[in-house]
């Protein structure tokens, strides 16, 4: 699983990533500071399993905070897009094609309205962030939709051409989006759902694939709103105005500069702090100079008293755990010990997705596991369960798979 963060140029999507990932890509007040994608890890906290089962863990795909678990995630920071993108605007389809493999996105609006579209610099409050909200998703539906319209007439024939062996159009269309991290299920449903005819695609008028595209895209793609710069003014009334507007969709108020100074002063040893509270504590007053003190207390007042934390943890959990529907599960080799065979407890937390088997997280540790899966056992039970039991979130479970032969 991966997640994209779009956006139009110099909303703070670098800045985001940077206060996620710890990597250290360009960051500056100007469009098109990002050109090429840069892709790193990021981390959801959940908490850890190990206080309920009352072990001492020692991860190792993972971290342990103080019963906070941090599961690493792939994030992805492509270049800024602005209207007409999907025709080649700005880094237009480049920036697209960036996005191909990602599962979910985080779209970064500037909720200050201090950017134009193309995100130049303006006043402050003088520009809509929902108009930038509807054009990003409009610039990728089109930019779908440019895939099939490239080769409608040769899909629809070849559909359509009665042959004995003729193509679904479910399967045409996949092949076409091939790349795209799409499946065939969600094509059919996206049919469906926009009631056109299967069988008839020729029939479909260019609205109507638009709007398959966008229903597509929906449910392939969904999007959570990064409402960031929520430190600035005039960043409360459009949050609460964008939630009202867009009360379906995941609206989380975001101060990606704030999160991103936290991250440095954790990491330089000046702060305790897990990535989501809402405080920190500093570790000794005599190491933080009076300018570190004056920003941490500007990010406490602005950001954490205000808004209860930065948002950028909440976006990305946000984003795996809802959009993306994930589990967190606790596989294990040993069921006594909870622990791997070399002995670390509970060592690794594995995303997973809701209505997941058994099977599949064995086949998700290793191909030969899933393929010589037996049984599994659920660690809190003792009990056995089988290759199509529904795996449930926090779950810890040993797979037993058959003994090699030879
Ligand atoms: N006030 C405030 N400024 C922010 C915040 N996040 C980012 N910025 C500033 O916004 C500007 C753009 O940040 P970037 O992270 O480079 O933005 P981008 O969206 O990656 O821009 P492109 O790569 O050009 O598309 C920089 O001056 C950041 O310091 C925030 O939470 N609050
Ligand atoms: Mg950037």
């Amino acid at each position: 699983m991966i997640t994209g963060i779009v956006g139009k140029p110099n909303v703070g999507k670098s800045t985001f990533f940077n206060a996620a990932t710890l990597l250290n890509v360009p960051v500056a007040n100007y469009p098109f500071t990002t050109i090429q994608p840069n892709v790193g890890n990021g981390y959801i906290r959940v908490k850890c399993v190990h206080e309920e089962l009352g072990v001492k863990d020692n991860p190792v795909n993972s971290t342990c905070i103080d019963g906070t678990r941090l599961i690493p995630v792939r994030l992805v920071d492509v270049a800024g897009l602005v209207p007409g993108a999907a025709t080649g605007k700005g880094l237009g389809n480049k920036f697209l094609d960036d996005l191909r493999q990602a599962d979910a996105l985080i779209h970064v609006v500037d909720a200050s309205g201090g950017t134009d579209e193309e995100g130049r610099l303006a006043k402050l409050g003088s520009h809509d962030p929902l108009y930038d909200i509807s054009f990003i998703k409009r610039e990728i539906v089109l930019w779908v939709k440019s895939l099939l319209d490239k080769d409608w007439h040769k899909i629809t024939r070849t559909v359509e051409s009665g042959a004995a062996n003729a193509v679904k159009l479910p399967m045409a269309l996949m092949e076409k989006l091939s790349g795209l991290s799409i499946d065939e299920e969600s094509i059919e449903i996206a049919i469906h759902k926009c009631t056109l005819k299967i069988d008839k695609p020729s029939g479909w008028s260019d609205d109507q694939l638009y709007l398959f595209c966008e229903t597509l895209m929906d449910i392939s793609k969904p999007i959570l709103i990064a409402a960031n710069k929520c430190d600035q003014p005039h960043a409360k009334e459009n949050i609460s105005r964008i939630s009202k507007e867009l009360s379906n969709s995941l609206v989380i108020p975001c101060a990606a500069e704030a999160e991103l100074l936290l991250r440095k002063a954790l990491q330089a040893n000046l702060i305790s702090y897990v990535p989501g509270d809402s405080s920190f504590k500093i570790i000794d007053p005599a190491k933080v100079n009076d300018a570190q003190k004056k920003a941490l207390d500007l990010v406490q007042t602005q950001v954490l008293d205000a808004w209860h934390g930065t948002g950028i943890q909440n976006s990305i959990n946000a984003a795996y755990l809802r959009l993306l529907k994930g589990i967190v599960v606790y596989p294990v080799e040993d069921e006594t010990k909870l622990s791997d065979k070399k002995g670390n407890v509970l060592p690794d937390a594995r995303i997973m997705h809701q209505g997941d088997t058994a099977k599949d997280l064995a086949f998700k540790i290793h191909t030969d596991l899933g393929n010589s899966f037996l049984y599994a056992i659920d660690v809190r039970t003792g009990l056995r369960v089988g290759a199509d039991y529904a795996l449930k979130n926090n779950d810890v479970l040993k797979i037993v798979a058959a003994a090699k032969k030879g």
